[in-house]
């Protein structure tokens, strides 16, 4: 390095001596940043126990299980093929959103957002949709799929429909249902997130999922209530607790309709991006990232020191509308 300064000492302008700073400093920051992802990955992923939830509480679920629960199917062999098999049931429940609000949601499998299925890419997926609801519905997943498996077509109550397709590509996309109007039948609670899972995988991790969703609860196209994974201020009363130095892995999507895009912002650290989870190598470093709906991401972070820290969008009025948790850092005492 010193033979690289000397070198061009005689003919370096102020403006060279920055560029090949800025340079070198990138490229010190980059093996940082490699070493610090192989070090997580060499350390087990310690999750701490789940806080157990209030007796008392009236809720329909528990957004601290859907946190942490990938639902990965069961595996079948027919014709020599493996098939990955989902059950998905839609019904109506009612979701007591807070100590005043009961709330007539639609909803995949008794819980918003519905289940977190997960695959690898090239797993050939099937997923039997039993519409138990009293009303139309459908299940539409975004990624790579034939037309006949979009998943537009309404199915109507009491029918069940079967949707058959190659899990591709990896990465994180969300599905929903599509009949008209989307907007009502979304801010009802009909959606959910699909992972496909790279072939090499990825380094181990204390792996979430936060689903931003929304309620109109008079149907004047206006949301008077935001919520993290169903439940409006649930993560604000009970934090998610978390380890100092764990890298987490957060699949974040965005299903607010009747809003202009909104953010996602945490508190005191900075995460990797991975947009879409359509890499594997992170391709911008931020602590606030703009979402429309439909749009999802694989954010990782670690924080470095003990504590309770927020995480909200950063449309403050969201925020306070039920949008908002709290990550409880416990220290690292191993
Ligand atoms: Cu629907």
């Amino acid at each position: 390095m010193l033979n690289f300064f000397n070198l061009g000492r005689k003919s370096t302008t102020r403006r060279q001596f920055i560029q090949w700073s800025l340079l070198i400093g990138g490229i010190s920051a980059a093996a940082l940043k490699l070493n610090s992802r192989q070090a997580y990955a060499a350390n087990p992923v310690k999750i701490p126990p789940w806080p157990k939830t209030d007796s008392t509480s009236d809720l329909s679920f528990d957004p601290m299980s859907v946190l942490r629960d990938f639902n990965y199917g069961t595996l079948k062999e027919e014709d020599g093929q493996t098939i990955r098999e989902f059950e998905v049931v839609a019904h109506s429940t009612t979701l007591q959103l807070n100590c005043a609000i009961a709330f007539v949601s639609w909803n995949l499998n008794d819980r918003v957002p519905g289940p977190t299925l997960r695959a690898t890419e090239g797993d050939r997926v099937r997923i039997i949709f039993h519409n138990e609801d009293g009303h139309s519905h459908s299940m539409h997943f975004h990624g790579v799929h034939p037309a006949e498996m979009d998943g537009v077509a309404s199915i109507r109550r009491g029918k069940t429909t079967v949707y058959e397709f190659d899990a591709e590509p990896y990465g994180v996309h969300p599905y929903h249902c599509h009949v008209a109007p989307v907007t009502r039948h979304v801010g009802k609670g009909l959606y959910g997130l699909f992972i496909v899972d790279p072939p090499e995988g990825r380094p181990d991790a204390d792996e979430m999922v936060l689903v931003m969703g929304a309620y109109d609860l008079d149907d004047d196209d206006v949301n008077e209530l935001y919520a993290f994974n169903g439940i409006p201020n649930y993560y604000r009363d009970r934090p998610i607790p978390i380890y100092q130095n764990q890298l987490v892995r957060l699949y974040i999507l965005n299903m607010v309709e009747l809003d202009p895009p909104i953010t996602f912002h945490i508190h005191a650290n900075m995460f990797q991006v991975y947009r879409t989870g359509r890499s594997l190598e992170p391709s911008e470093e931020s602590d606030v990232i703009t979402m429309g709906t439909a749009e999802r991401h694989i954010l990782e972070f670690a924080y470095k020191y003990p504590g309770k820290y927020m995480f909200h969008p950063h449309q403050d009025d969201i925020a306070e509308h039920g949008c908002m948790g709290y990550f409880d850092v416990i220290p690292d005492e191993a």
